[in-house]
């Protein structure tokens, strides 16, 4: 049930990590102001992936870069709100840490919710460029039990250097036709979503937001936290996209 009066948050790609130390210390102050906001303000929140630029689980260790974000997540769930985080390309290796630790629920598949009436689908809106066998082919080695497990034998900070570096590079190398498949492949999807009952599909990746009706529903991309730090929310009527100023 949601609390009267609250909001259902959603944001995507904050990329936690990216960035040099003096762009990163500014993004994860926007970030943690607009989180006191959701702590103060929501009835649940939904983080649709890639929150950090490379995230791999180790046992014992977690980055310190990831600290501030971490603990203001927690204060969220502490404070009863519950927190849910669909993983994205960026940070899919993810383990027990944020069930476990700070209480937040984590999905490695894109889920359909039901909220006041709507019928909400939630995918952080990777694998979905048409004909991109590539992405398909690396994604089956990289989510492949045995390469986890291998990686995870890796000292840390070499495992974190690699993983940093492809992430950076990763991101950096789409063309303007990979691009264009994406967008296209990303809008057949919530078209046949929309078509098959849901009213409204959620998803970010694209670092473009977007808010798009089809037919009789609602196509929302998030944006990201590196360009635009958008957001959206969802009172119970209506679902809006906002930008994040302060
Ligand atoms: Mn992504």
């Amino acid at each position: 049930m949601e609390k009267v009066g609250k909001k259902i948050y959603f944001f995507s790609d904050a990329h936690i990590g990216l960035n040099s130390n003096e762009v990163e210390i500014e993004k994860q102050k926007r970030i943690l102001r607009f989180l006191d906001l959701v702590k103060s303000n929501a009835s649940e929140l939904f983080i649709l992936g890639d929150l950090f630029d490379f995230w791999f689980e180790y046992k014992n260790v977690i980055p310190s870069v990831y600290n501030n974000i971490i603990e203001a997540l927690f204060g969220i769930t502490k404070s009863g709100i519950p927190v849910h985080f669909i993983v994205g390309n960026h940070d899919y290796w993810t383990k027990d840490f944020f069930p476990t630790q700070i209480g937040v629920t984590v999905y490695k598949k894109p889920i359909t919710i039901e909220r006041s009436g709507f019928t909400i689908h939630l995918h952080h809106g990777d694998g979905l460029a048409l004909d991109d066998n590539g992405y398909k082919f690396m994604s089956s080695i990289l989510r492949n039990k045995l390469f986890i497990w291998t990686y995870s034998q890796l000292p840390v900070n070499l495992g974190y250097s690699i993983g940093s570096k492809l992430s950076r590079k990763n991101r950096s190398h789409h063309t303007l036709i990979d691009t264009h498949r994406e967008i296209e492949g990303m809008i057949n999807y919530a078209t046949e979503k929309i078509s098959n009952g849901c009213d409204v599909v959620i998803m970010g990746h694209r670092h473009q937001y977007l808010y798009h009706k089809i037919d009789n529903g609602l196509y929302i991309n998030l944006g990201d936290w590196i360009e635009f730090n958008t957001y959206a929310t969802f009172d119970g009527s209506d679902f809006k996209l906002n930008h994040w100023d302060k």
